[in-house]
């Protein structure tokens, strides 16, 4: 009745913004991401009968305010009749800032509940549960580039290139531990309902991630940086035209920008993203990851760059 499974964060490419039926947690748009390698989440199931109530501890501390969406998650995998659970995370880089914290644990928590109850479950099940509780979770089931499509009803989630046939670096810039000031659930209904370009944002999708798709089926690196670059400044402009606005980004934010520019400038092959954080995620080739962690780590305002390849999607840790 005990396992713990693992499981990467995902940078999106395309991005995720928007819900289309809340109820559900479905995604208005689809999405196409890379999963990490060298960040990740441990997650220990225990279903105890023994215990009243759930518990969880995340990073070595009790996380009661987390609690109600871990304990839905349980129930979406095990039934509400289930055992109560102790569940035990550990994450080894900073959580709740942007960096796709909430994507590696649940993604990381289907997998080991079903192990735990032993519940059989193939990996679209897990990953349609996993999206449920954070539409980008669904991403991190699978390695690689990685895209979620809309699929009548529900979702479909799948690997459009293996990590191994192109193995890019994500650097990333921590401008900021401190947590996101509003929810990226909640910027996104703010989004929908008051951003005037949300409509637009929604009706484009398809294009870019057709564009990003053709770009990674043939490994062109300056068409998926010119339509990422493109995804991520219109999704922040969406939320900076809602009211009131929604704006994750500092200082060192932007500062991080104009070094990929000076990069691109001096020829390197690089690019930026920006998720619901004031971090920059840097992608690029192995060649020119020096550089860019040089470049980076000098800006000013920069805490922490963190580099990772592109790895497999979450699994079940053998043995427990
Ligand atoms: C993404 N983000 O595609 C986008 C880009 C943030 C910006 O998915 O409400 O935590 O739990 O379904 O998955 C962050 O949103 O949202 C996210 P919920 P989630 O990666």
């Amino acid at each position: 009745m005990r396992a713990t499974a693992r499981a990467q964060p995902n940078i999106a490419l395309v991005k995720y913004w928007g819900k289309r039926d809340i109820e559900r947690n479905l995604p208005a748009v689809g999405s196409i991401s890379v999963t990490l390698d060298e960040l990740f989440t441990t997650m220990a199931v225990d279903l105890d009968g023994a215990l009243e109530r759930d518990e969880l501890d995340v990073n070595g501390r009790a996380a009661p305010s987390m609690l109600p969406r871990v304990s839905q998650c349980l129930d979406a995998v095990l039934g509400a009749d289930r055992p109560r659970a102790q569940v035990t995370s550990e994450s080894n880089f900073p959580i709740a800032a942007g960096l796709a914290s909430s994507a590696s644990s649940f993604a990381a928590l289907v997998v080991a509940a079903a192990a735990a109850g032993g519940r059989g479950a193939n990996t679209d099940e897990l990953a349609s549960l996993a999206g449920r509780a954070s539409g980008s979770a669904a991403r991190s089931l699978y390695g690689g580039f990685v895209e979620l499509r809309n699929q009548g009803g529900g979702i479909e989630v799948g690997t459009i290139l293996d990590a191994g046939a192109w193995p890019l670096r994500v650097i990333a810039a921590v401008t900021s531990k401190a947590p996101k000031p509003v929810s990226s659930g909640e910027a996104m209904e703010l989004s929908r309902k008051t951003s005037p370009f949300y409509s637009r944002w929604v009706e484009e999708q398809d294009m870019d991630l057709a564009t990003a798709r053709d770009a990674i089926t043939v490994r062109d690196f300056g068409k998926l940086a010119s339509v990422a670059e493109h995804n991520c400044l219109k999704m922040h402009s969406v939320m900076w035209a809602s009211r009131p606005p929604v704006v994750y980004w500092n200082a060192a934010t932007l500062a991080c920008l104009e070094r990929v520019r000076d990069l691109q400038a001096q020829g390197a092959a690089a690019f930026f993203t920006i998720d619901a954080g004031p971090q920059v995620k840097v992608i690029c080739p192995p060649e020119d990851e020096a550089r860019v962690v040089d470049a980076l780590s000098s800006t000013d305002g920069v805490e922490a760059v963190l580099s990772s390849g592109i790895g497999a999607g979450a699994l079940r840790v053998n043995g427990d």
